[in-house]
């Protein structure tokens, strides 16, 4: 805005000085009434326009127009800030005379509601939710799933072991934080004769720490052992399973890879529930969205578990239900999920 000094300074005086040390509403009038009221400085300089003239009172009289319209415009918005401002005390003074009727109400983790969602969608499919304990013998956690003592998941860098109990039978090695859900298939095989349709659900530990990984996680297992077993069936389930539980149809892929426990071994992965597959930035364009590991079961872990592999076949897969949280509820850090803190918690209530 073109205006001459003595305007522009009554301009920035009331603009940026007084009015907002205005601290009421009545404080704020009165500021305006000193500048744009009938005697005010502003309407004091507009009573020198009859002197000037004619060609520059045209010119002046625009700028002292367009000083006002900017003085108001300046004072509506100071009242509305301490209008509000007046709102929010009178509430913060207000008793809430019932707030002893709600105090505030507990939510179910993210983790959690994930869980049960699984157990639910796999429940409904026909499979058994067992359990396993968390300190593990290293024989179910590795060698009865053909980890042999040589391979790299074994190393202390990878594993958290678990001190034997002074006198006790065990010796350091002997026993561990189970790495994987995967020794639930073993138990489950030895306790159990086919046909067995199973899913397990639990923590795991490793020694990993970063955005993606925590030392601290949880994974569930999915085992089916029968006559005639295939991986058709395998593919077909996990179809199964993620259509249901993103109540949609989602196709399934695998990629082939390795665990020693599954002979072939795959991961697999889901078309993106958000994008359907034409790409969109939680599939980073892909559309898909990698879930976990699957494949046949070894007949060295029928073997060790006393199931006729000539007999039988069965499949088995394994996923992070953090991740899958993770993924339901967009959330781009793991560590989030595992830090307690009620600001993040309360974001999902049940
Ligand atoms: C396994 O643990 C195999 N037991 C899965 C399996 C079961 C394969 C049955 C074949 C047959 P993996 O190490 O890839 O596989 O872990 C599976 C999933 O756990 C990963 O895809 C990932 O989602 C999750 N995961 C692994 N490490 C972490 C971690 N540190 N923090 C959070 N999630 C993790």
């Amino acid at each position: 805005m073109s205006v001459d000094v003595s305007l522009a300074e009554l301009l920035h005086a009331f603009v940026e000085v007084e009015l907002p040390a205005a601290g009421t509403l009545d404080e704020a009038y009165a500021c305006k009434v000193k500048y744009l009221g009938k005697k005010g400085l502003v309407t004091e300089v507009t009573r020198t326009l009859g002197a000037l003239p004619p060609e520059e009172r045209r010119t002046r009289g625009q700028q002292i127009n367009e000083a006002k319209a900017s003085c108001e415009a300046a004072y509506e918005a100071r009242c509305a800030v301490l209008r509000a401002q007046a709102e929010a005390s009178a509430l913060g003074a207000f008793e809430d005379l019932t707030w002893i009727a709600t105090p505030p109400m507990g939510t179910l983790h993210p983790v959690t509601r994930t869980r049960r969602a699984l157990e639910r969608v796999f429940g409904a499919m026909g499979f058994d939710v067992v359990d396993g304990p968390h300190v593990e013998f290293s024989r179910f956690n590795f060698d009865d799933l053909n980890i042999g003592p040589d391979h790299p998941a074994r190393d202390m860098a990878d594993t958290f072991f678990v001190e034997p109990p002074a006198g006790s039978r065990w010796s350091l090695g002997d026993l561990v934080l189970r790495t994987h859900t995967s020794p639930v298939q073993v138990r489950t095989m030895m306790q159990r004769r086919p046909p067995i349709r199973i899913v397990a659900l639990g923590t795991v530990f490793r020694r990993d720490d970063d955005a993606t990984h925590s030392p601290m996680f949880h994974q569930i297992e999915g085992l089916c052992i029968d006559e005639r077993v295939s991986m058709a069936d395998l593919r077909a389930t996990l179809y199964r399973f993620v259509s249901a539980f993103f109540e949609r149809p989602l196709e399934v892929r695998f990629r082939p890879s390795f665990f020693p426990f599954v002979e072939p071994g795959a991961e697999f992965d889901m078309q993106c529930p958000f994008c359907g597959g034409k790409g969109c930035s939680v599939c980073k364009g892909s559309g898909w969205i990698e879930l976990g590991g699957a494949g046949m079961v070894h007949p060295a872990v029928f073997e060790a578990c006393g199931i006729d592999p000539e007999r039988y076949t069965g499949w088995a897969f394994g996923f992070g239900i953090d991740r899958m949280a993770m993924l339901m509820h967009q959330i781009h850090d793991l560590r989030l999920l595992f830090e307690n803190d009620v600001r993040f918690l309360e974001q999902f209530p049940c």
